[in-house]
């Protein structure tokens, strides 16, 4: 039997409508709908004010309109809700580095192996929530289950400011009960498909065997025989680890003057520097890459005791490194800066077991 996992969805009410109203006072308490303002436009989504008028994601804005004449209508800041996303997610990393996100507003978190000392994923779904309305003054809900297919149920299912958790022993019981168009990853035309075949609820699928569900729906047949017995082993797949961060440039015209190349990779560095430090973790190595018009490569690394933050330094080392790249091809059509061997994330260091929920 394996270990049971504690794991959270994590999933902002009304997040486009939610971020606008909390940055204007003007549009707050009212019905809001972000975009569809131009020709025949879809709304991305709507506050829970317009939502009481039936107002929903990817309706007609003109549909809206006459469902609630005075709705109101702003353009969505795109760049914003990337921000806020960034901020939500340092917030998770505060409780686990086992973040899969789904989208800008939504991820799974593992947290069986949570650095934060308090001893429940429940209570752990409790601060995240805090924490997100204290420093961003919005509010999210949140899922608490031992999988993944569970969590995301949970933190539909007391929404909006909802938390709710279903424990390991009451899994199969809720799947049972619940129904099929609820289910995640099952689509309008499976739901039809498995209404054909008498399956309204979680607890109809339990009389098909496993190979009659995978007869008639593939994989996904699998997954459902699975899923109606509370059963989803679907790991939460952390974001990538970063490995290098680059910047490089590829010119119309090979430079051989030293000058030129001089100011090329002075403009490179610059935006290089930025990146690096937008990225917030440290490395230790830097590599400088040249290319020549016959497509010959050369690339030089360094590595330095210590991780990199004096930008003037490195770049003292970048300009010795450009030099030995120019002793080997002389000419650049291309010049490239990276940053690797970053710092291990210390979020995945020091585990400690927690008690379970
Ligand atoms: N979104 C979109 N088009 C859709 C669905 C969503 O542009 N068809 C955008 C707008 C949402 C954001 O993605 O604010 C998050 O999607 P959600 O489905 O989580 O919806 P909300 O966060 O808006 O509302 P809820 O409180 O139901 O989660
Ligand atoms: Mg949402």
């Amino acid at each position: 039997m394996e270990e049971q996992r504690k794991i959270i969805h994590i999933d902002m009410d009304a997040f486009y409508a939610s971020v606008e109203q909390r940055d204007n006072p003007a549009l707050r308490g009212i019905p809001l709908a972000v975009g569809g303002t131009g020709k025949r436009g879809v709304i991305a989504t709507a506050s829970y004010e317009a939502r009481k008028f039936g107002i929903h994601s990817a309706m007609s804005s003109r549909t809206a309109i006459r469902k609630c004449p005075m709705l109101q209508f702003v353009a969505p800041n795109f760049d914003k809700y990337h921000k806020v996303s960034e901020q939500i997610h340092k917030i998770f990393h505060r409780y686990t580095s086992i973040i899969e996100p789904l989208s800008l507003d939504e991820a799974y978190l593992d947290v069986s192996y949570s650095k934060y000392e308090k001893q429940s994923a429940t209570l752990i779904a409790k601060q995240i929530k805090q924490d997100i309305k204290n420093e961003l003054n919005l509010i999210a809900s949140a899922g608490v289950s031992y999988n993944k297919f569970l969590a995301k149920i949970a933190s539909d299912y007391k929404k909006p400011d909802g938390l709710f958790v279903i424990l390991p022993k009451e899994g199969a019981t809720f799947v049972q009960e619940l129904k099929i168009e609820k289910f995640y990853g099952v689509g309008k035309v499976m739901a039809d498909k498995l209404k054909a075949h008498a399956i309204f609820k979680g607890k109809d699928l339990l009389q098909y065997p496993r190979w009659e569900l995978q007869r008639l729906f593939g994989k996904q047949g699998d997954f459902l025989f699975d899923i109606a017995r509370g059963i989803d082993n679907r790991e939460v797949k952390a974001e990538k680890v970063r490995k290098s961060v680059g910047v490089e440039n590829t010119f119309g015209e090979d430079l051989s003057d030293f000058g030129e190349i001089n100011e090329e990779f002075s403009m490179i560095f610059e935006t290089w520097w930025q990146r690096y430090e937008a990225v917030g973790m440290r490395a230790k190595t830097v590599t400088l890459k040249g290319r020549n018009n016959r497509f010959e490569t050369c690339t030089r690394s360094k590595t330095i005791p210590t991780f990199i933050v004096d930008k003037y330094g490195i770049r003292i080392v970048l300009e010795r490194l450009l030099k030995d790249v120019q002793h080997e091809i002389s000419n650049f059509r291309l010049i490239g800066v990276s940053a690797s061997n970053f710092e291990k994330d210390e979020l995945v260091e020091g585990y400690r077991q927690l008690t379970l929920w």
